[in-house]
């Protein structure tokens, strides 16, 4: 029984861009990156397809990428069970948003069985101990399904503990017997070991901030029954290059999200780059982004 595990899509994200093509929005890569994630896993046997939330960027999705999004979740429910939890980015819930009868939505903690697999859904959770309770409840799973920072998980500039922020797990937060956990919300690919436990973050399957510039993206591929259960499927992301000097212009591909300093925003267009709206503190040396990245590191 293979699973694909997509999760943060992030669908619908916004980012202002100049020279790109007439009609493109950063929330066409979004979408394309599911369509991606989704031909791999079919192509690979998925039999489901898991999505662990933050499917779409904002808790009110507009009305196109709502439609955009259900055709091709409706496409894959063809092929695939489409298996879809909320994360902390859809705080309303998706099953207002995805009423087919063909998608399994699940907007509040839930025991499904897969042929012999038993999951186990916790959507995202203020409070450790909130999930703890609902996880509790759910009793003995074979996969626990999560969208939380996990004690001991990394953003850049930032590792998470228990009790440092309230929403953080530790392996207390746990139901006794948990061993493998399929985990969103943080968009780095990252596996945590906790305890008997092991978390599997496949991270976000695009970039949705500059902190990821440098992050390979994709999705899992689990099979219970395999040693490891677990296969991280890379997938082709859109390139997002600093350009802070001249030497730097080389690193430009056509279509890459360049943030530029010290060297004319022509000599990257006339690259191919496309200049990323955030752009660079031109007062200092180094790139830093102008816009609140931590907001959206997760
Ligand atoms: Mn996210």
């Amino acid at each position: 029984m293979r699973i694909l595990q997509i999760t943060d899509t992030h669908l619908g994200a916004v980012r202002a861009v100049r020279g790109a093509p007439r009609g493109w929005r950063r929330a066409d890569d979004h979408l394309e990156a599911l369509r991606a994630a989704l031909r791999a896993g079919r192509q690979l046997g998925a039999e489901v397809v898991l999505h662990s939330g933050d499917l779409f960027d904002r808790s009110r999705p507009p009305t196109r990428e709502v439609l955009r999004a259900e055709e091709v979740l409706r496409d894959a429910a063809r092929w695939a069970r489409v298996i879809l939890m909320p994360g902390n980015h859809d705080r309303r819930g998706l099953s207002r948003w995805l009423p087919h009868p063909s998608l399994e939505v699940y907007d509040r903690p839930a025991r499904v069985r897969i042929g012999d697999v038993r999951l186990g859904l916790v959507p995202f959770h203020r409070r450790a101990e909130g999930f703890a309770d609902a996880a509790r409840g759910l009793g003995e799973v074979d996969l626990l399904v999560a969208h939380q920072a996990f004690h001991g998980a990394r953003v850049p500039g930032l590792v998470f503990r228990e009790g440092a922020q309230p929403d953080t797990l530790g392996e207390r937060h746990l139901p006794r017997g948990t061993r493998w956990i399929a985990c969103g919300h943080l968009h780095p690919r990252q596996v945590v070991p906790l305890g008997e436990a092991i978390v599997v973050q496949p991270g976000s399957t695009e970039r949705t901030s500059w902190s990821e510039r440098d992050q390979v993206k994709g999705v899992a591929l689990w099979d219970l029954e395999a040693e490891r259960p677990w296969t991280f499927l890379d997938l082709p992301s859109r390139p997002m290059v600093d350009v802070d000097g001249p030497d730097a212009l080389e690193r430009v591909v056509p279509g890459a999200l360049v943030r530029v300093a010290g060297v004319p925003e022509e000599e990257v267009l006339a690259r191919g780059g496309w200049l990323d709206g955030s752009g660079f503190d031109r007062s200092r040396a180094a790139p830093v982004a102008a816009e609140p990245e931590q907001l959206s590191l997760y």
